[in-house]
């Protein structure tokens, strides 16, 4: 089924003409009410009426994460905050996290794209959903929970945690949908056989996964543990959350939804835009969205893209799955990590040295592990293992108390990590992704 056929069948060219009355029109909101735009604006030396149709964006500038992050916490709301209805938070990469808000007219759009993103994974009216990702700041749980609110699922709002719980009621209730991270998806098949339960006869029949990089052979691994079909869903805080691009049931790339969010993919070296199949970094220009509005968001996630029509009908753009990442943050457990949140912890300790490593791993149930190797100082570096211990539970409550996820930590002598001329190796990533 398609939720909106009149736009997901829409010709190339009445996308096209959504698209450039759509950017105009933001274009002249931004500029008059956004000192921060019009500053933007002005410094590329554009004036916004040379801006004639949507193959014009590439004269606009870009904002990226540290725009958001300079302007903590809410100097990019382009709506009186009386009028933000909704705010969440991501992990920014060091100090201040990434703050979005969301109007009455935003959480409407959201709802829309992720009824558009559940039916692309082949959800029908009435169906039940379990959704398993985390409710509360993090856009998953919520996102999900508007989707179907729109699309007139049941909705089994289970956030994340709790597996034995989420087995059980799997097994009472019978959801067909199962909306989770890819890694929570395989640690439901293992705790389902160590209670008796075959994962292969779950109820789920669909599967929602995203919110980190899964390989092809991740798929194929939880499509038989499970015995589901799991498509890919994409998207991110800073554009709208979960529904930016779904796969159909094809499974043949991600549609992204482009009336409402412009992706263009460019070169990492040099800005300009790639060819049609090529990598490059995903830039989107939110092209309706009111509380924050972005031109030119540089996500860092590196992805190609085809033109070509869908089996499944659709004309929408399709992205691939995600490569890579233009910087170095990694996903663990749907948390992103920013190896800078780890150095920042360690400068405000006395007893550690800013050298560090992280070491990411993925175990046979699917669920990552960190462990960091911290340097301490000479002085500090005992023979007596309670102390070390001590010092080490220390350093470990403060990193998880920032990073918001579960790290083992190993101390090692000082002057044992391998210092580099060059950029230095941070973060060891074991993960076949
Ligand atoms: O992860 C939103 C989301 C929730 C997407 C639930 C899908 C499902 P953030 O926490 O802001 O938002 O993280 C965004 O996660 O820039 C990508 O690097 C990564 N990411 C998201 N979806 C995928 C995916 C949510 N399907 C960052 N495959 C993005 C690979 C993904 N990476």
């Amino acid at each position: 089924m398609i939720w909106n056929e009149k736009i997901e069948l829409l010709s190339r060219d009445g996308l096209k003409k959504i698209q450039t009355n759509s950017l105009k029109k933001m274009l002249k909101v931004l500029y008059s009410n956004s000192s921060f735009y019009k500053k933007k604006i002005d410094e590329k030396g554009i004036k916004i009426s040379e801006i004639k149709t949507i193959d014009d964006i590439g004269k606009l500038p870009f904002t990226d994460k540290d725009d958001i992050r300079d302007n903590y916490p809410f100097g990019l709301f382009n709506s009186p905050l009386e009028e933000i209805r909704e705010i969440h938070v991501s992990s920014g990469t060091t100090g201040h996290p990434t703050v979005v808000g969301y109007t009455d007219d935003d959480l409407q759009l959201w709802s829309e794209v992720m009824a558009r993103a559940l039916c692309c994974a082949g959800a029908n009216k009435g169906d039940m959903i379990q959704v398993s990702y985390g409710y509360g700041l993090f856009t998953g749980g919520l996102g999900l929970h508007y989707g179907a609110t729109k699309m007139g699922l049941t909705i089994l709002p289970m956030s994340s945690g709790q597996t034995k719980r989420q087995l059980q009621l799997m097994q009472d209730f019978k959801p067909k949908i199962l909306a989770c991270t890819p890694s929570y998806a395989l640690f439901l098949a293992d705790e389902a056989k160590k209670m008796g339960i075959d994962p292969s006869k779950s109820s789920w029949e669909i599967g929602v996964f995203g919110a980190e990089p899964w390989s092809k052979n991740m798929r194929d691994k939880i499509e038989k543990m499970l015995g589901l079909t799991a498509t890919d869903i994409y998207g991110l805080s800073e554009i709208i959350g979960p529904g930016v691009a779904q796969e159909c049931t094809y499974k043949d790339g991600l549609h992204i939804f482009s009336d409402v969010f412009y992706p263009e993919i460019l070169d990492i070296a040099t800005g300009e835009a790639v060819k049609d199949g090529e990598y490059g970094e995903l830039v989107i220009t939110t092209l309706n969205k009111t509380g924050m509005p972005l031109l030119r968001y540089k996500t860092r996630d590196i992805v190609k893209m085809t033109t070509e029509i869908c089996k499944c009908g659709r004309i929408m753009p399709r992205i691939s799955k995600v490569k890579g990442r233009t910087d170095d943050m990694i996903i663990v457990r749907g948390i992103n990590v920013f190896p800078s949140q780890i150095e920042h912890v360690l400068l405000n300790m006395d007893e550690t040295h800013p050298h560090y490593q992280i070491i990411v791993t993925r175990e046979d149930n699917g669920l990552d592990n960190i462990e960091v190797l911290v340097e301490i100082k000479q002085e500090l570096f005992s023979d007596e293992i309670k102390v070390m211990e001590v010092l080490s539970s220390k350093i470990k409550n403060n990193i998880q108390a920032n990073l918001g996820v579960g790290v083992k930590v190993r101390l090692v002598e000082p002057a044992t990590l391998e210092r580099s001329e060059g950029k230095s190796v941070r973060v060891i990533d074991k993960r076949t992704l």
